[in-house]
């Protein structure tokens, strides 16, 4: 029996369980670096095409002005960031966008906005633009702070495919990165979006000065959720002078392989993204994400405030590594 399977005793890996312990997950985190990557390569051809990758937009629909006090966000009107408060798009211009976002290849359309959570007349409105984006053929997807329960079920009777609410990091380091909502709130809004019958998005963000524990705690979280997220976007920090982290000491590059890689392997059926932090990550690292088990990426130059690759960077890469683009 190899290394890796001596950690997970009461089911092979590749199976989806939803009552992993963090020794479990920390287990795979200590696993010899080729043992990771081969299991994660493993089970990622249990469930995908290793060729294909998932291409979503991103467009933030509501800019800034935020009340919240998530110590990584250039959109907290806490920070002096330079990002300036904006009011909600106008549905024209976000399908104007969508309709670029499409042309340009993306099958997922994901519209943010700098909420702590919607009012009934937002939802009202975002509703329209997802009926939208739909109509031109794009999977929807909205990320707009906590919900309620009614707001959910507004949400999905509008056709939204995906709603994004991380955890963004362990447990015991969230109150030192978010103090105006709590972890329970999160899972809360997780549960209201599960229960409305919405695909759920939802993962985190390292590099922000956690620790290895921290790390391992966070995909044991999203691991034990009662239904694992369709969708885990894994984020490597992007540094935004004025926030509280700018100048978190860098975390090693393969430390994200490995969280991408045990992400791959906790969730096997979840597609994984490698999500924010990629325009200042080598082709090798993100090659090696993509070898650890991620299949999905934002595409197009900005993410909500800040850049990511060009298209044309991104396709040059896809191609180098003879990865396509997955179907809807
Ligand atoms: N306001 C809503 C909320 O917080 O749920 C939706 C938008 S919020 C920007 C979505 C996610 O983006 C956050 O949960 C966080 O994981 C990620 N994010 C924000 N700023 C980031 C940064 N500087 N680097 C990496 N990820 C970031
Ligand atoms: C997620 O996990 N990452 C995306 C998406 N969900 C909404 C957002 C990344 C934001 C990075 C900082 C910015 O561009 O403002
Ligand atoms: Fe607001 Fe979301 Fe940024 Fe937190 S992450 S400050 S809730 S926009």
């Amino acid at each position: 029996m190899s290394l890796a399977h001596t950690i997970s005793p009461r089911a092979p890996l590749g199976h989806v369980r939803n009552d992993w312990t963090r020794d479990e997950i920390r287990a795979l985190f200590d696993l010899p670096f080729p043992e990771l990557m081969f299991e994660a390569q493993r089970i990622h051809r249990m469930h995908f095409d290793p060729s294909e990758v998932q291409i979503s937009t991103l467009l933030s629909i509501k800019t800034g002005g935020c009340p919240e006090d998530c110590a990584y966000c250039p959109q907290s009107a806490k920070y002096d960031t330079g990002v300036k408060a904006e009011k909600l798009m106008r549905l024209d211009a976000v399908l104007a966008e969508a309709q670029a976002a499409k042309a340009g290849g993306a099958s997922r359309f994901c519209m943010g906005a700098a909420w702590r959570e919607p009012k009934d007349r937002d939802v009202e409105n975002v509703c329209a633009m997802i009926e939208g984006v739909k109509a031109l053929g794009l999977e929807t997807c909205a990320t707009l702070g906590m919900l309620t329960q009614t707001q959910a079920q507004r949400l999905k009777r509008s056709g939204l495919d995906y709603y994004n609410h991380n955890l963004d990091t362990s447990p015991e380091f969230y109150g030192e990165i978010i103090t105006t909502r709590t972890y329970k709130d999160r899972l809360d809004t997780l549960e209201a979006v599960r229960e409305a019958g919405i695909n759920v998005c939802c993962g985190g963000i390292v590099g922000m000065g956690e620790g290895a524990d921290d790390r391992a705690g966070m995909i044991a979280a999203l691991a034990s959720l009662p239904v694992h997220p369709e969708s885990v976007p894994i984020n490597m920090l992007v540094q935004v002078e004025g926030t509280p982290l700018t100048g978190t000491g860098k975390l090693d590059p393969l430390e994200f392989v490995k969280t991408i890689a045990v992400a791959r392997i906790a969730m096997p059926k979840s597609v994984v993204r490698l999500s924010a932090g990629r325009e200042d990550m080598s082709e090798e690292t993100q090659a090696l994400c993509f070898l650890a088990g991620a299949n999905s990426i934002f595409y197009g130059p900005k993410l909500l405030t800040t850049p990511n690759p060009g298209r044309d960077r991104d396709m040059a890469l896809l191609d180098k590594l003879g990865l396509r683009p997955m179907e809807r």
